[in-house]
């Protein structure tokens, strides 16, 4: 795998206070950081994949990423800020008994167990993931699409936005002791991107159960809009009436925007968005708009200016 400088990927912000907070923050961050450090010691997880039948490339005949490379390549800042720690850290986390509470602007508020979740019958949807790194993988989740979940609740007339939280368990989650980011993780959709079609509540891959470093129990993907919008280890759902904060938003607002469309026309602040890295492959790839998903949502954003609504 190989290995990128954390100034390149991290808000500069952020970075500058990580290396602040490395200084000084306690012992169990400390460690937690040391161990994300030694890269290579202990040696590599080697994951052992599913039984997996299902189909091999996308629709466009890109080949599917490995389970190895999806599993040991992760962003999940409550565990570590490097993406090959990840999974380690991730082994104890504990994802059962879960819960997550449906409320705000709904008719029939709801608190679903994961068994709950069953019943919203499940689909194996390969899509691609462009995160806003410029690196993309393309993953075979298993979910449902949330507008089953939200036909469930009912939303009011009232409703605008879909406001999501992560858990927030500083026990288990060890980049939850600093305030490095505004814990916990907050993404939110607008009303008509979170009962399209395409928006899955998952709970699988590779035709297997969810892996923790992916966002177990269950997470968010939005496959037309940078990775960062796909919130893992999701415990609430509120319909609200105003456009939620997310925590990218909050941290470096100049750098990710709410609707974080996939666009190879505009660029990060500090890097370009036209092309990206495709995980096991060389050389780059061109960045397709909304990542490939044109067809089907460029409709939901016409009239609005996308350099503006970013
Ligand atoms: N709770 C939480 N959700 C998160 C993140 C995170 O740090 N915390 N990282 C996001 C980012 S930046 C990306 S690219 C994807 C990565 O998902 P993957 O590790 O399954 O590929 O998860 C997103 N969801
Ligand atoms: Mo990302």
């Amino acid at each position: 795998m190989d290995k990128i400088d954390p100034s390149e990927v991290t808000p500069k912000k952020l970075y500058l206070s990580r290396r602040q907070f490395i200084g000084s923050s306690s012992a169990i961050i400390a460690g937690a950081m040391a161990l994300a450090a030694c890269k290579g010691s202990p040696p590599a997880t080697e994951a052992t994949p599913p039984p997996y039948s299902g189909p091999t490339e996308d629709e466009l005949g890109d080949p599917l990423t490995t389970y190895q490379d999806i599993t040991h390549y992760n962003n999940y800042y409550e565990f570590s800020t490097d993406k090959g720690a990840v999974v380690d850290l991730a082994r104890n986390f504990p994802t059962s008994p879960w819960s997550i509470e449906v409320s705000g602007l709904v008719n029939n508020p709801k608190t679903y167990v994961i068994d709950d979740l069953q019943k919203f019958k499940p689909e194996e949807r390969i899509y691609r993931l462009r995160c806003v790194e410029a690196w993309s993988m393309v993953i075979p989740w298993i979910g449902f699409p949330l507008h089953r979940l939200l036909d469930e609740v009912q939303p009011t007339q009232e409703a605008k936005y879909v406001k999501f939280t992560s858990i927030y368990d500083p026990t288990d989650m060890p980049m939850q002791n600093s305030n490095f980011l505004p814990w916990p993780y907050v993404e939110g959709l607008r009303m008509d991107e979170a009962m399209h079609d395409l928006t899955l509540m998952v709970t699988g891959m590779y035709g297997g159960p969810l892996p923790k470093e992916d966002g177990a129990p269950v997470r968010l993907v939005v496959p037309w809009k940078y990775g960062f919008k796909g919130i893992k280890a999701i415990v609430k759902i509120e319909l609200v009436d105003t456009q939620p904060v997310s925590l990218w938003m909050q941290s470096a607002p100049d750098e990710y925007g709410f609707y974080a469309n996939v666009n190879p026309n505009v660029d990060h602040p500090r890097w370009s968005q036209a092309t990206e890295r495709r995980i096991g492959e060389v050389g780059r790839r061109m960045t397709l708009p909304f990542n490939g998903y044109e067809k089907e949502v460029a409709s939901l954003y016409e009239g609005m200016d996308l350099r503006i609504y970013f």
